[in-house]
């Protein structure tokens, strides 16, 4: 049988489209508008299967909805700064610039290869000033408004990376997210993101975004946002004029607080302790601080701390109890300090039996506290033991209990509900070189100041030859020329923050960009930017649940109170791919069992590699390429290839003339696959394509033959449905059909809709339960002329054998029950 050759074919369409730009979005176009959005790359090493996969599907969707009459903008660029760039130019001793732009260049002819409808005129690279220098200008109007500020507090410290980490880049158990270290704690002065300001919107839209993004990136949110509803109280302490303020979410629990606890590690413990406690304090101190939170939050970890030499009352009970200083109380969460209730929670009471402290129960479980003593008790019932000569709750249960509690407090000025969130807020610097520099000068008489903003962008100083290697130190702090400046306030001698941002913060815009990229008044045209945005599907990994997906959110609803955006939410919709792996596990370098794209490509060529990733199932699941077959996707393609030297009819015929069994398959077929492309079942789209193909093939060959016009229609859409998974042969096919280039102009099929009522269906007739006939009518059919149709059947004439009809049930067109 005759083939067409993979490797001409992809280059002569290759110089085609770069030739043609057939994937341009054209902003002023009256079209409605179609944003398809794919996670931008890395650029460390060139692409591998997890790429092929994810921009497979997300081409489907650009081309889809081009077909469908939209404007697609369907934009790629590069997330180009960032610590792994760094971390492999210094592995490699060259240059994190030299590195980064070459491995840009092997992904943009890797992606150009793949045959992706990306506009290319829209590229853009993080890395670039002219980028970065909006970066910055955000982060300036950020700071204008409040949401950018130093501070100093303890922070997650990779000890490997030598730099901070956000807490969403340090992993459930408590490593780096980079380099897998354990992640230690410091105390540093360092930029953050007032991100907590929006902890409640971003909470809030949650609910409209839950329909069209998956259940997990929700759930993933709503826990990392972490709302809870609980009191502030002030203890008194004794020799001390401010109180000790704690959060609880249990204050119908204040009459069992026997203790309280502070985070060893928050300055509120050093300002405590006494002089006679100092030395065990600092010496535990010592311990605490290369313990990461997971550690220290850890219930069946044992408890330790120190008697801070201090006592505190207890509002309600007026109880004089100690102050510790422990690990298992965090410094920046609440107030970072607790009242610690060993009754009603697990890691106070543990704390409470190591340090011998009282124990009060205020909750009385319904079958009794156990036998030995046993632990806390943490469920639910009513108070008890919670009286004084103000306020009784006893009997009361939890919620009653909590409320009666927060007025009382409110009542007496020593405490008062409040809401917390889990969310802390967004720690932005970072100590290493490969970043967009912070724009602000330190002062000794001005203190921070802003870099005006008509000398953005502070660019990045080239520092060849530099030393980039980790000292927990920015790189830029060493370079004198760069680092040294006069104050823009002042004109006094002053120095640049050395600091660089976090790549989360460079990645948090580059959408808004994509719609007017060279736009030299602001970080984005504001017009252009509503009129395509919010994106109309966001693609990418799982793993971004948290970090970018959250921050991208954040910088929108500041952007939107900025009067630059009309949407409040970036993504209208997304979807999570699953992961390429390899005989059953995730490929790994360990493992030895990576399967390179390159090598892929190169033996079954590029549309039947992504024909296999399509067709191997729903998107969000894992592929196990072991269990693939590209050979067998490349067989079929070149069966799909051979209907076009089959039609003979010329193009232009009327199909109304051609054979009606096939435009109905052809009909139903495309018709089926809007659905199936708009709910994300591309795999099954595919299937009814090859569907199509069979039929058609058949018609050739033992039917009407190539020269009916219903075949040159089938033909023609198979060639517009392949388009979108596999290009190359579908501009082959489009142009052996007669055509000219590209398919991807094609108009999309008209689906008649006469073509898609079925001609017959069966309906079966039952006496007392069982089938006596089967008949074929239309389906359209009325009930009373189907249950006459089935009382006059001979069959069914004989099955009552003249006994007296009593029912007879119809459920028109495809059943008929008689009860005789
Ligand atoms: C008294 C109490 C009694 C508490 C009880 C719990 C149960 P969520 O729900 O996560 O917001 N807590 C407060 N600040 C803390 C910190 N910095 N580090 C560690 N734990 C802290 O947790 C709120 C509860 O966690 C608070 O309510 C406090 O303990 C503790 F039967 O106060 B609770
Ligand atoms: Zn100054």
């Amino acid at each position: 049988a005759a083939t067409y050759d993979v490797a001409s074919t992809e280059q002569k369409w290759q110089r085609v489209w770069a030739e043609t730009e057939p994937f341009r979005a054209d902003d002023d176009s009256a079209k409605e508008k179609h944003y398809a959005l794919t996670m931008f790359p890395y650029p460390s090493g060139d692409l591998h299967m997890g790429h092929a996969e994810v921009f497979a599907l997300h081409d489907v969707i650009a081309r889809y909805w081009r077909f469908r009459g939209y404007e697609v903008l369907n934009p790629m660029g590069w997330d180009s700064f960032g610590l792994p760039a760094e971390n492999a130019a210094i592995r490699n001793d060259e240059h994190p610039a030299t590195y980064t732009y070459a491995n840009i260049e092997t992904q943009a002819a890797s992606m150009k290869n793949y045959g992706l409808a990306f506009d290319w005129s829209r590229r853009l690279h993080t890395s670039d000033p002219e980028y970065y220098q909006w970066t910055q200008w955000l982060f300036l109007k950020f700071r204008e408004r409040g949401l950018a500020y130093r501070k100093n507090s303890p922070v997650n410290w990779c000890p490997q990376d030598q730099t901070v980490l956000a807490n969403e880049q340090v992993l459930a158990d408590g490593t780096c997210d980079r380099c897998g270290a354990v992640v230690t704690k410091r105390d540093l002065t360092q930029w953050y993101f007032k991100i907590t300001d929006y902890a409640q919107e971003l909470l809030d839209d949650l609910e409209t975004l839950a329909p069209t993004w998956p259940d997990r990136v929700i759930t993933a949110q709503r826990n990392w946002i972490g709302r809870s509803e609980g009191a502030h109280v002030d203890f008194v302490v004794e020799g001390r004029e401010e109180p000790l303020t704690v959060y609880t979410t249990r204050p119908d629990t204040l009459f069992g607080a026997t203790f309280m606890v502070v985070a060893a590690d928050a300055a509120l413990a050093a300002e405590l302790v006494t002089d006679a406690q100092r030395p065990a304090y600092e010496a535990y101190l010592e311990s605490v601080r290369t313990a990461s939170d997971i550690d220290r939050l850890a219930s069946d970890r044992p408890k330790t701390g120190v008697d801070l030499g201090v006592t505190a009352v207890n509002p309600v009970t007026g109880a004089s109890i100690p102050v510790y200083a422990a690990d298992y109380v965090l410094a920046d969460y609440g107030t970072g300090a607790i009242m610690a209730v060993p009754g009603q929670d697990q890691r106070d009471w543990d704390f409470a039996k190591v340090f011998g402290l009282p124990v009060v129960r205020t909750v009385q479980p319904t079958d009794g506290f156990e036998a030995d003593g046993g632990e806390a008790f943490t469920g639910a019932g009513p108070a008890i033991n919670s009286t004084n000569d103000e306020i009784s709750v006893d009997g009361m249960e939890i919620p009653e209990a909590k409320s009666t509690v927060i007025t009382w407090l409110e009542a007496k000025g020593v405490g008062r509900g409040t809401v917390n969130y889990r969310l802390r807020d967004w720690l932005l610097s970072r100590q290493r070189y490969w970043g967009v520099p912070i724009p602000v000068i330190h002062c000794p008489s001005c203190g921070e100041v802003d870099v005006p903003l008509d000398q953005l962008p502070v660019e990045l100083p080239e520092l060849r030859g530099a030393d980039l290697k980790p000292k927990g130190t920015s790189p830029l702090a060493a370079a004198s020329d760069w680092v040294n400046v006069t104050c823009p306030s002042c004109g006094g001698p002053a120095k640049r923050d050395s600091d660089t941002m976090d790549t989360f913060v460079d990645s948090s815009w580059y959408f808004l960009r994509f719609t007017s990229p060279g736009y030299t008044d602001g970080p984005f045209d504001p017009a252009k930017a509503d009129a395509w945005m919010p994106t109309d599907i966001y693609i990418g990994g799982v793993e971004h649940a948290v970090l970018h997906l959250l921050y991208a959110r954040f910088f929108t609803k500041v952007l939107a109170d900025m009067g630059l955006l009309q949407t409040r939410e970036p993504f209208a919709a997304q979807l999570n791919q699953g992961f390429v792996i390899n005989q059953g596990k995730k490929m790994s370098k360990s493992l030895g069992n990576g399967v390179s794209l390159g090598a892929q490509l190169a033996e079954f060529g590029v549309d039947a590699v992504r024909l296999t990733l399509i067709f191997a199932g729903p998107p969000e699941d894992d592929i196990d390429w072991a269990e693939m077959s590209p050979a067998g996707s490349l067989r079929f393609l070149q069966r799909a290839w051979r209907l076009g030297n089959d039609v003979t009819s010329a193009p232009g015929v009327d199909p109304a003339t051609g054979d009606v069994a096939l435009r109905r398959v052809t009909h139903r077929v495309v018709a089926d696959a809007e659905t199936l492309v708009e709910s994300h079942r591309f795999n099954v789209m595919v299937a009814r394509t090859m569907e199509l193909v069979n039929a058609t093939r058949k018609a050739i060959d033992t039917g009407v033959g190539g020269a009916d016009p219903a075949v040159r229609e089938a033909v023609e859409a198979v060639a517009m449905l392949l388009s979108m998974v596999a290009p190359y042969v579908a501009e082959e096919l489009w142009e052996t059909l007669g055509h000219a280039p590209s398919v991807a102009n094609a108009a999309w099929p008209v689906v008649d809709p006469a073509l898609l009522v079925e001609e017959s269906v069966t309906a079966v007739v039952q006496i007392q339960g069982k089938v006596r006939a089967r008949l074929e009518v239309d389906p359209g059919i009325s009930a009373a002329d189907l249950e006459a149709l089935a009382l006059a059947d001979p069959a069914v004439v004989a099955a009552i054998d003249g006994r007296e009809v009593r029912k007879v049930i119809v459920r028109e067109p495809k059943l008929v029950n008689v009860v005789v």
